[in-house]
Formats: structure tokens, sequence, C-alpha cells
């Protein structure tokens, strides 16, 4: 019996540690980022639209014959070479990691002094920085992603991307690393904002963490 349960433990553990990729908690709670994003959109987003790509991704690249493949990265840097489907489910699994953390209920974060500087240079202030990746989420037609990434050349740049695509891909028109992402498929919005796209991008202003953005530039910047 002793064996037989010992069996069964380690059967479990291994299981959970064999699903390739994962959802990371969300680091707050549904209604966290009140009234900004409502909690049932926030819910639906993360228990149905998110954890849906996770499982879609790990079938898709078990179809594919690459369950051993972790490196989300390498996947997404090559991801010309890949199915529609883990295109999609990939860069989605990636996209929204990014999204829940970029977010927050905190309202003390702050831009630190270094991308602050990097802002001002490249679009002149932070308030015209906000307004141009506003106006690329916004103008972002049909369903997709507006981000501020770091060039290959350690420049910054507000870019837009269809689907679930993102600068990270080997075939994004434009490339690069992602510091903040901005999701404007309706599924984000649409239970409290409807049609109101431009509602939704100024509310997600409101939220928005500076820490988190901050300490991912700071990781583009270490050579
Ligand atoms: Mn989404």
């Amino acid at each position: 019996m002793k064996t037989v349960l010992k069996f069964l433990v380690i059967a479990l553990i291994s299981s959970s540690a064999f699903a390739q990729f994962t959802q990371a908690p969300l680091p707050y709670a549904y209604d966290a980022l009140e009234p900004f994003v409502d909690a049932q959109t926030m819910e639906i987003h993360y228990t149905k639209h998110h954890a849906g790509y996770v499982n879609n991704l790990n079938k898709a690249l078990k179809e594919a014959g690459k369950e051993n493949y972790t490196d989300m990265n390498a996947i997404l840097g090559n991801i010309s070479k890949y199915s529609t489907a883990i295109r999609n489910n990939a860069g989605s699994h990636y996209n929204h990691t990014l999204f829940w953390n970029v977010l927050t209920p905190n309202k003390n974060t702050k831009l630190s002094p270094e991308l602050a500087a990097a802002i001002e240079t490249t679009f002149g202030s932070i308030e015209a920085f906000k307004t141009q990746l506003t106006q690329a989420a916004a103008t972002r037609f049909g369903s997709g992603w507006a981000w501020l990434a770091v060039t290959p050349e350690n420049k910054l740049v507000i870019c837009s991307t269809p689907n679930q695509d993102n600068p990270l891909m080997d075939d994004a028109p434009v490339k690069g690393t992602p510091v903040l992402g901005i999701d404007v498929w309706e599924h984000a919005y649409y239970l409290k904002y409807q049609n109101k796209r431009g509602d939704y991008l100024q509310a997600i202003w409101s939220i928005m963490n500076w820490d988190e953005v901050s300490r991912l530039y700071a990781g583009t910047q270490i050579k």
C-alpha cells in the first residue's frame, strides 16, 4: 500500500511538472484593477482565453514532435518555421504573461530615471510617448497588440502587431524586445467598454506598472 501511494505521489508530481508551458498565477485578484478593468473581464481573460492558449500551445508543440521545446524566446525568434497554431498560441502565451505583469493596482509605481530619459529623448516627452502608444493601439485594425520595444540597435520604438504576433517574432516588421504591451483584442475590454476602445486605452494608463516596465527595460540594457 505504501509503495502504491508513493508511486501515485511521484506520478502526480511528474505529470504536473511535465506540462511544457504553464500559466503563472495572476499577480493580483480578478477585481484588483476595478474600475479600469472589471473583474469579470479579468477572470474570463485569464482563466479562459490565456489558459486556453497555453493548453493549445502545449498540444500544438506535442503534435509537432516538439514537446521538449521550452525556450519561448527561441520559439518566437524562429516562428516563421512553425505552424500557425504554434505561432498564435506561443505569441498569445508570451503576450498575456507580459500584459498581466505590466498592469497593477498599485498607484505608486514609477518610471526609472533611465527609461524616463530614453523616452524623452526618443519621443519628446512622457505625454507624447503615451499619446503615440495610445494612437498605435487605437489604430490597430481588428485584433492585435500595441508595444513599446527596444530594437536590436537599442532604440525605443512604438509599434503594433496583428493577432497574437509580437516584435520578438523573426518575421515581425518591427523587431525588438517588448517592455510594454497592450492587448487590444475585444475580449480585453468589450464587457465593460463595448466598442469604445479609446476609453479602455485611457483607463489602461491608470493601472500601468511602471516599476515592471522599467525592470524590463533595464533587462534590455544588460549586454
Ligand atoms: Mn487577450
